[in-house]
């Protein structure tokens, strides 16, 4: 099940419905043990692959799949590609986030007539399964939306791609659904892109924070989430903010040599599972000091979960007037401190657990003075 919101008024027609991500892409230097990694770690199951096997030359792509999620990884064969470039410049990172919608020529004029660059131009692949048109717009950074119409298609991915199955994969961890993905963005920028998203996407901003909301010592940041008219697609913008030293967004910024995706934000229907198959994984988490929880009852009331797991996994918890959410945040998976992972279960809640900023921010704080960055 897709996260459920108000559905759009009768009267305004969305120019861009979308139905749900179809895939992440991230460009890293070697796809082929970044597929490894999230197969075994993240438990995600092997689904499909491209390559010198399939006729490629100059690049070879895996793709992994839990649920819902699609993530695929993409290595250049040679020197001097694009890809390469891209990997020289941000280190391992998302390059696509693409959206599956019914019409991908009509996903491409209509944001291109409101003032998309283009990236690519409506393209149709066939095979034996059948046919796909994908098209794509720039948008922050380097970073591309890929329009995927898939209507046609019944093949494991899409054409040109043909079944990856290695003998052994372990299951996977509970992951269901992108909940979020979130875009750092340079500083004064965040409006720019707020607009970006109303405007040549249609989509409506969900909830705002400015750095009184989420300034401690050091972390300031503004953010803004923009989301689509059926609320499956949900993109926080983060800007720097002044603080009294380096901004998280910035040196992520800095590292990742501009704006892109910070953090990637997977749905579980039991966190307290998942975050343990993780953890045993050798996946690794955030942590906020111990007396996070002794107040946590009286800040969030009652909930389901046992709080000695939460405590002893680390897993935040937030209430609003709606219900309450559970999340936590795993540390860059990158060797650059710039893409992370944050696992959440909403019981309710559709916010985005603004009552853990403090706790989180400063957190990540001690991080970024482990690395020397602050
Ligand atoms: O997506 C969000 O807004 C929350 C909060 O560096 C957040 O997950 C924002 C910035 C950040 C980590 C988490
Ligand atoms: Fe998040």
């Amino acid at each position: 099940m897709l996260p459920q919101t108000a559905p759009a008024p009768r009267h305004t027609t969305d120019f861009l419905p979308i139905n749900g991500t179809d895939y992440v892409e991230l460009y890293v230097g070697n796809a082929l043990q970044s597929a490894h990694y999230f197969r075994n770690a993240f438990g995600f199951q092997p689904l499909a692959m491209a390559g010198l096997e399939t006729g490629l030359t100059d690049r070879e792509s895996y793709v992994v799949v839990q649920d819902k999620i699609r993530l695929v990884f993409t290595s250049p064969l040679h020197g001097g590609t694009a890809i390469g470039a891209h990997i020289d410049r941000h280190g391992d990172g998302v390059k696509a986030i693409a959206l599956w919608v019914d019409d991908a020529e009509s996903a491409f004029r209509e944001t291109v007539s409101r003032g998309a660059e283009p990236f690519f131009e409506p393209v149709t692949e066939q095979d034996a399964h059948g046919r796909t048109v994908r098209a794509g717009i720039c948008t922050y950074g380097d970073t591309v939306h890929v329009f995927v119409e898939r209507t046609h298609y019944d093949g494991v991915f899409l054409p040109g791609f043909v079944a990856w199955q290695p003998e052994h994969s372990p299951g996977p961890v509970g992951l269901r659904y992108i909940d979020h993905m979130v875009g750092n963005v340079g500083w004064n920028e965040m409006n720019r892109w707020v607009k970006f998203y109303e405007e040549v996407m249609g989509f409506k901003m969900m909830v705002s924070f400015d750095d009184k909301d989420i300034s401690t010592e050091y972390s300031a940041l503004m953010s803004k989430v923009m989301s689509n008219g059926n609320g499956r697609i949900k993109f926080p913008i983060n800007e720097p903010a002044e603080g009294k030293k380096k901004s998280q967004v910035e040196e992520y910024l800095d590292f990742y040599g501009g704006p892109g995706v910070q953090h990637i934000a997977v749905a579980t229907d039991h966190i307290v599972d998942t975050v343990r198959a993780l953890r045993d994984r050798g996946v690794e988490f955030l942590r906020v000091p111990a007396a996070y929880y002794d107040d946590l009852l009286s800040r969030v009331g009652h909930i389901d979960e046992d709080m000695e797991s939460l405590r002893e996994l680390g897993i935040l918890v937030d209430r609003d007037d709606e219900g309450y959410l559970l999340q936590i945040f795993t540390r860059p998976v990158m060797p650059r401190p710039t893409l992370f992972f944050e696992i959440i279960q909403r019981k309710g809640a559709q916010s985005f657990g603004k009552g853990n900023f403090k706790a989180l921010f400063e957190a990540i704080e001690r991080e970024q003075m482990a690395r020397g960055t602050l």
